[in-house]
């Protein structure tokens, strides 16, 4: 980093659009030619920073956006995004005004919302909505076609709302076995089938669905842990169709590097301590930020070279076993590469015994985001200052 960029401690996580935008023009190719895609941008991007993955999405040639709630939204709407935005989760029927007055589609699943949000929409108000099936997912979604007919219907004599789509979520497209998939999607079948006229937006596909399944029945995708590179599960990647490209990266610099003898003690409770003379730097980055207590003896790249974590993380630093002496200042990469050694989103979820997608949302926006694009910082965000 340089004196242009407006943090003062030496920690960030690098955004590589030309990253994001690789993965997404590789998806537009894989899709059927007249596909649209909503980039999910919900928890901030999965941590990305959802303004500017949203911006560089619809470059790329997204059609829209999707969040997780009406707050998202509106947020993005405040920073200028103004092309079509799609909330997935539930909201409340008396913010139905809200979201019609900046223009965002919501989810819709039970005829008495629609009832309510009605009295809550003014007479030049249309909320345009996307109505949920619960094919199997078992979280939000109408479950019986019954009901859904109910809501058609509705939706057809009320000059409130625009019908703007019909959408299910599959629970375990990333898995091989298909079983529970193809259960799924014929459910979904049968209540598009069942409706007397179709909306605009039929789409079922998450990541997962979109790398794997032909999507030619259907005419929109909801894009999410594919477009910053991330497979959507171990066992897909034995099947993805093309290679995906990580976007995140985290950096920090080594603030103290110190001689220590053998036999002492190294952060809290003295846990770790020197079995010879060894070289101890210091970590600019603690569990505040998100690189949790758990990560104790993960690997970082010094030098292009892995070297341990040692003794307890600390709440704003943390100490590395060097193999010698380095700089103060010595760039220290935890997620990502230094030279041919790498270290990925996936190794840091394996050792957390978690998925990937919950690494990124997991770096606390403490932790300033520097965007690059064409090799150059076009943007760095820091939420602190
Ligand atoms: N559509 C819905 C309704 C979602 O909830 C998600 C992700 C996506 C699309 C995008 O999925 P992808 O990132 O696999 O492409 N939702 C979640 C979730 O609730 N927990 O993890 C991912």
């Amino acid at each position: 980093m340089n004196e242009k960029t407006p943090f003062f401690r030496d920690t960030w996580v690098e955004i590589d659009l030309d990253q994001l935008i690789k993965n997404l023009k590789q998806i537009e190719k894989h899709l059927p030619s007249e596909m649209k895609i909503f980039a999910v941008v919900k928890a901030n991007a999965y941590g990305h920073g959802d303004v500017q993955i949203g911006r560089a999405a619809l470059q790329a040639g997204a059609y829209g956006l999707a969040v997780a709630f009406l707050d998202e939204a509106i947020s993005l709407r405040k920073k200028g995004i103004m092309s079509p935005i799609l909330v997935l989760g539930a909201s409340r029927p008396t913010d139905a005004h809200i979201a019609a007055q900046y223009n965002i589609s919501l989810t819709v699943f039970q005829k008495e919302w629609l009832e309510q949000a009605e009295s809550h929409l003014n007479k030049e108000q249309k909320l345009l909505v996307h109505v949920k099936c619960d094919t199997g997912m078992g979280r939000i979604g109408v479950r019986e076609i019954s009901d859904l007919k109910e809501i058609e219907s509705f939706l057809h004599h009320s000059d409130r709302f625009q019908f703007e789509g019909l959408f299910t979520h599959f629970a375990t497209a990333d898995e091989l076995d298909q079983q529970y998939y193809n259960q799924q999607l014929f459910k979904f079948k049968e209540m598009v089938a069942a409706l007397n006229e179709k909306p605009p937006f039929i789409h079922c596909a998450n990541s997962a669905t979109s790398l794997r399944f032909d999507q030619s029945e259907f005419n929109a995708v909801r894009y999410g842990i594919g477009m910053y590179g991330l497979s959507p599960s171990e066992e897909m990647k034995s099947v993805l169709p093309f290679p995906l490209h990580e976007v995140f990266s985290l950096h920090t610099r080594i603030s103290n590097v110190k001689k220590v003898p053998p036999g002492e003690g190294v952060s809290y409770g003295s846990v770790y301590k020197t079995e010879q003379e060894e070289w101890i730097g210091t970590l600019q980055i603690g569990y505040a930020d998100g690189w949790i207590r758990k990560l104790q003896g993960q690997e970082v790249l010094v030098e292009g070279e892995r070297v341990p974590i040692v003794g307890r993380i600390c709440m704003d630093q943390c100490m590395i076993k060097l193999k010698h002496e380095v700089p103060i200042g010595t760039k220290a990469t935890l997620i990502g590469k230094q030279g041919t050694e790498y270290i990925s989103m996936d190794e840091i979820a394996k050792k957390l015994e978690t998925i990937n997608y919950e690494i990124p949302c997991l770096i606390s926006t403490r932790i300033p985001r520097v965007y690059i694009q064409h090799g150059e910082i076009i943007e760095v965000d820091n939420r602190l200052i």
